[in-house]
């Protein structure tokens, strides 16, 4: 009988989320430059021209993000949020169609967020059609625990930066005051790729205390060498939630995996609550737990990497 190994895993279609290089083709308009230095100063960030990209890097403000030894992380850029820069081709500009007189740019970038803040900013930037490519954690013991959104976006400087200014308005990265306390509204299955199989969203049934039920997204990461991990490929693993909340599995790991309910392919419940079919890399699975009970999940590429959901009312 054959096991299922590792060695099984070279057809994922990669989707590359990070590549800029293919915007920079025909270029037709000349004197596109962007001021990085005015651009940055809108959100309080620092500006780090290069070439014709404008990187802005926003510093958190509050609260102190520190990692296990106590020391105060704010400050390094890899834990700010990054906006990036560049003009954008007509051609860009015409898949749009916004007003064709404003600055074309194409954006890119991560807000470094609080779980808290996640669903604010999603509802802000993506009925703005801003496409979130991955929201997923470090790998470091920061507290509070930071999510990184990835996001990408084309169309007019001057609606991107009022964009991102309000989605910044909805976290306290500018500041120590305006913390949001909006409850996140229903977890609609935003983020691209896979999507729950047959599972409405009310998450609003929440009678749990104040501080746990605002919190309705739990993420889990499927950590890197996840085949090799077993019981510990997700992490954390097993988790508690409420009835209502939603659970996002980030896949941190360089090959494809599932998240599949069920203790195994050949519990004959498989896939039947939930299946995210293959997710690639830095691909996420949301699903929502509406009723109490325990929840066994598995991959179905690597049946070894297993994990529970204990959900109760
Ligand atoms: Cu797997």
């Amino acid at each position: 009988m054959d096991k299922n190994t590792t060695t099984t895993h070279n057809t994922i279609s990669s989707t590359s989320p990070h590549s800029l290089t293919s915007r920079g083709g025909t270029s037709t308009t000349v004197s596109s430059t962007l001021d990085c230095n005015l651009i940055a100063s809108q959100f309080g960030g620092k500006a780090i021209p290069s070439g014709d990209i404008c990187d802005v890097v926003v510093v958190r403000q509050s609260p102190q993000i520190t990692d296990a030894n106590g020391m105060v992380l704010n400050k390094f850029t890899l834990m700010s949020s990054v906006l990036e820069f560049t003009p954008a081709t007509t051609n860009i500009a015409n898949s749009t169609s916004t007003t064709p007189s404003g600055q074309q740019v194409f954006v890119m970038g991560d807000f470094a967020l609080l779980e808290s803040e996640v669903n604010s900013v999603l509802q802000v930037i993506v009925p703005s059609g801003w496409t979130v490519t991955g929201i997923h954690n470090h790998m470091i013991q920061e507290t509070p625990k930071l999510s990184f959104m990835h996001w990408q976006v084309h169309g007019d400087l001057n609606t991107i930066i009022s964009t991102a200014k309000q989605s910044l308005s909805k976290t306290t990265i500018l500041n120590g005051g305006a913390a949001t306390t909006t409850t996140p509204t229903t977890t609609s299955s935003i983020i691209n790729g896979v999507k729950p199989s047959g599972s409405t969203t009310s998450s609003n049934t929440a009678t749990s205390t104040p501080s746990q039920s605002s919190i309705t997204t739990i993420h889990v990461s499927i950590v890197s060498n996840a085949p090799t991990m077993d019981g510990k490929a997700f992490q954390p693993n097993p988790i508690n939630i409420k009835a209502g909340q939603t659970v996002e599995w980030t896949n941190n790991d360089s090959i494809a995996h599932t998240v599949t309910s069920g203790s195994s392919p050949n519990d004959p419940n498989s896939g039947k609550e939930f299946d995210s079919g293959p997710i690639a890399p830095h691909q996420t699975l949301r699903h929502t737990f509406n009723t109490a009970g325990q929840f066994s999940y598995h991959c179905n590429i690597h049946p070894a990497m297993t994990g529970q959901v204990d959900v109760t009312k």
